[in-house]
């Protein structure tokens, strides 16, 4: 007597730990939602094709960013979008892997376009499943580049007129035409039929992908009962009856029996990391000094750091020598650069953080040391630092002092000292060696040897190290100025 079980398919996680306490072996999709139907296609795909082990998704932003919580794979996220950029990446360095998008039609229609063009015209050796619901389901149905004509949306209350809106993207048309991908197929959910036609499509397209054929899509017309305001039952004819009409299914590119197999070769690991120095023109540091030992006071501990003051101040190369030496002094370390719409004269600033644990966001947002090298950069950030934070700033420029009196002060005339050295670029340098010694958060020699790591010419690195020292200097014969330890 036959025997039915009905299991997971073993691409899927056996428990699905998405918070604790929750049910562990539901998803969070609504009912009738076509994610979870695709979902389910992939995962028995990669079982069966015994894929799972080398396969690496890349989730995208969108109702299925939880995706990584479900799919026993090595799984990305990738900014909203991206998610065919990050691709490529991987497949470059990992070409034994199968690496697939996932992607809705706002991730890869709208402010992803461009990303899918151009891994599609590349002819990149990825798969990507893209499901069109005909609107952002995440964000609460507003329109989507798919959005099909007088369908009404949040943001096309009205219903979607082309005068206004233009017309529905074709995704898989427009794909088609180019020369390299191997692959392309728009199949659907609407019913049993439709739903064995995209299993046989996931797993063509996962197959061209192993055998070396190049780019392959799937685009899925998929129902979206809660953003569309309709039943499950009724959603899915509505994409069999309406979304068909629009968005014909059926192959629109397949050259995958006349295409010769390639790989990329795989040594089966990334690049050593001598092979980065070397590509990088990183210098071997083995012969560096061992840097002294550095011990702040509490205060001045694992600093959030925010540099601002006009584009040409070098306050960007200031933020990477400060994050450089951070690393050498064993923090670990991230800088983030702001860039104002012009380089030059326009206002730049930049995040550094030096910590003792692992950073989990580069931004900072509530500075325990601001640094000012310019009025408006003082007016515009004094507010944020945190309590008792330090805010150094160019004295010699700025002409009113911090009104805080809640955070310790240090003036510093960085560019009057940088003009005494006979260049006032390097007043960045003086004011960088009067924190360090201000605040002992990394050793003056830690900075020395950054500063030629870090600075983009290297004819500089002397006058630049003279700044150091004079900021140094400085810091030292003016303790009264904030002192280490005293909030003013
Ligand atoms: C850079 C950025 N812009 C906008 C958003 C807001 N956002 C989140 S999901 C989403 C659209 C998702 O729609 P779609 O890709 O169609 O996927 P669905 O949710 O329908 O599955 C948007 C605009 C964001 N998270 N990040």
């Amino acid at each position: 007597m036959a025997v039915e079980i009905l299991q997971k398919p073993g691409g899927f996680c056996h428990i699905y730990e998405r918070k604790p306490g929750l049910d562990k072996v539901s998803t969070h999709y609504c009912l009738g939602c076509g994610h979870g139907n695709l979902h389910k296609l992939i995962a028995e795909a990669l079982d069966d094709m015994k894929l799972a082990d080398r396969t690496i998704l890349v989730s995208p932003v969108g109702c299925s960013v939880f995706a990584y919580y479900y799919f026993d794979v090595g799984n990305i996220q990738a900014p909203h979008g991206r998610a065919p950029a990050v691709a490529t990446g991987i497949k470059r360095s990992r070409p034994g892997s199968i690496v697939m998008t996932y992607q809705g039609d706002g991730d890869l229609a709208a402010i992803g376009w461009n990303n899918v063009f151009q891994a599609a015209n590349r002819g990149e050796h990825i798969t990507v499943f893209f499901v069109n619901n005909v609107i952002y389901g995440m964000t609460g149905s507003q329109m989507a580049p798919t959005t099909l004509i007088g369908q009404k949306t949040m943001t096309t209350p009205r219903g979607r007129d082309p005068k206004n809106e233009g017309f529905p993207i074709k995704v898989c048309e427009v794909l088609s035409v180019l020369d390299a991908p191997a692959y392309i197929e728009r199949v659907s959910l609407a019913d049993t039929k439709s739903i064995n036609q995209t299993r046989r499509a996931v797993r063509k397209a996962i197959k061209c992908q192993a055998d070396g054929k190049g780019f392959s899509m799937v685009e899925v017309l998929s129902p979206c009962p809660t953003g569309w305001r309709q039943e499950p039952i009724q959603a899915k004819r509505w994409v069999g009856e309406v979304m068909t009409k629009h968005f014909p299914l059926g192959v629109f590119k397949d050259v995958i029996s006349e295409r010769e197999p390639y790989f990329f070769p795989d040594t089966g690991q990334g690049p050593s990391l001598d092979e980065v120095k070397r590509v990088l023109g990183w210098e071997d540091d083995a012969d560096e000094a061992a840097l002294p030992e550095v011990k702040p006071s509490k205060e001045n501990q694992n600093p959030h750091v925010k540099i601002a003051g006009f584009g040409g101040q070098g306050i960007l190369v200031m933020g990477l020598v400060l994050a450089e030496a951070g690393m050498r002094q064993g923090y670990h370390v991230s800088w983030l650069p702001s860039y104002g719409p012009e380089m030059r004269g326009g206002t730049a600033h930049c995040h550094v953080i030096l910590s003792d644990v692992k950073v989990g966001s580069p931004l900072v947002s509530k500075p325990t040391v601001l640094i000012a090298q310019n009025r408006p950069s003082l007016e515009r950030f004094e507010a944020n630092v945190a309590p008792g934070g330090l805010i150094l700033y160019d004295s010699s420029l700025i002409d009113v002092a911090p009104r805080r009196k809640d955070v310790r002060v240090l003036p510093v005339p960085a560019a009057k000292l940088a003009d005494e050295l006979g260049d006032t670029k390097v007043s960045n340098m003086v004011t960088l060696g009067a924190l360090v010694e201000h605040t002992g958060a990394v050793s003056r020699e830690a900075v020395l040897q950054a500063l030629p790591v870090a600075l983009p010419r290297k004819e500089f690195v002397e006058l630049n190290n003279k700044a150091v020292e004079a900021g140094v200097n400085y810091a030292l014969s003016h303790p009264q100025n904030g002192g280490r330890d005293e909030p003013l």
